[in-house]
C-alpha cells in the first residue's frame, strides 16, 4: 500500500476536542521527519470545499469528491498528518497509521463549551464519543494493524502518545527506506 512513499501518512481522528490539532501540532514539531499539518476542516473552509454551511449546527457540509481530489497528490504522497473528526473517507491505499483519540465525556464536555457550541452539537459530540463512533469507523475502515486508540486527557497523555508514534514512526522508515 504504501510502498512508494518514504515519509508515512498518519490520520489523527477523535470526536471533536479530543486533542486532534493539539496532538499534530506537537507530533509535526518532534517527529523524526517533515510532517506537513493539515487540518481538514480549515483546509475545506478555505479552499471551499464544502456544499454548505449549517447555521443550526454551526458547520460544514463537505464536498467529498471536491475534498479527495485536493487531498490525492498530498496524502499519497505521504509526509502529512490529516487531522479530521471523520476517517473513513480517506482510501486504505493513503494511510499508514490511524490515531483514535480518546477522552472522558466529561471533560471532553467542559472542552466544547469553551467552543460556544451549540447545545446540541455539544450533546451529539459527547453522545459520539460514549458510543465511540470515530473508533467503529476507524476499525471498520481500515485493517486493525494500522489502527490505535490512544487517550488524551492531560498533558502526560499528549506527550506519551506523541513519544509513542515518533517511536512507530522510526520504524515504519527503517522498514520502508532500507
Ligand atoms: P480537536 O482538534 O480534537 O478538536 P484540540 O486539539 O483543539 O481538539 O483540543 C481541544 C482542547 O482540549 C484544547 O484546549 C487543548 C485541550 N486538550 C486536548 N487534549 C489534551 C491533552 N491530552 N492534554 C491537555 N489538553 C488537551
Amino acid at each position: 500500500m504504501s510502498s512508494k512513499r518514504t515519509s508515512p501518512t498518519i490520520v489523527i481522528t477523535g470526536t471533536p476536542g479530543v486533542g486532534k490539532s493539539t496532538h499534530a501540532q506537537l507530533l509535526a514539531q518532534e517527529a523524526p521527519v517533515p510532517l506537513k499539518h493539515i487540518n481538514v476542516g480549515d483546509l475545506v473552509k478555505e479552499k471551499n470545499l464544502y456544499e454548505r454551511y449549517d447555521e443550526d449546527w454551526q458547520s460544514y457540509e463537505v464536498d467529498e469528491d471536491k475534498l479527495l481530489d485536493e487531498l490525492e497528490p498530498i496524502a499519497s504522497a505521504g509526509g502529512v498528518i490529516l487531522d479530521w473528526h471523520t476517517c473513513e473517507l480517506f482510501p486504505e491505499r493513503w494511510v499508514d497509521l490511524v490515531v483514535v483519540l480518546r477522552c472522558d465525556h466529561s471533560k471532553l464536555w467542559e472542552r466544547l463549551e469553551t467552543r460556544n457550541y451549540p447545545l446540541k452539537k455539544i450533546q451529539e459530540n459527547n453522545e459520539a464519543e460514549i458510543m465511540e463512533v470515530v473508533l467503529e469507523e476507524a476499525r471498520s475502515s481500515y485493517v486493525p494493524e494500522v489502527v490505535v486508540e490512544l487517550r488524551s486527557e492531560g498533558t502526560e497523555d499528549l506527550e506519551s502518545n506523541v513519544s509513542r508514534v515518533v517511536e512507530w514512526i522510526k520504524a515504519w522508515q527503517a522498514d520502508h527506506t532500507s
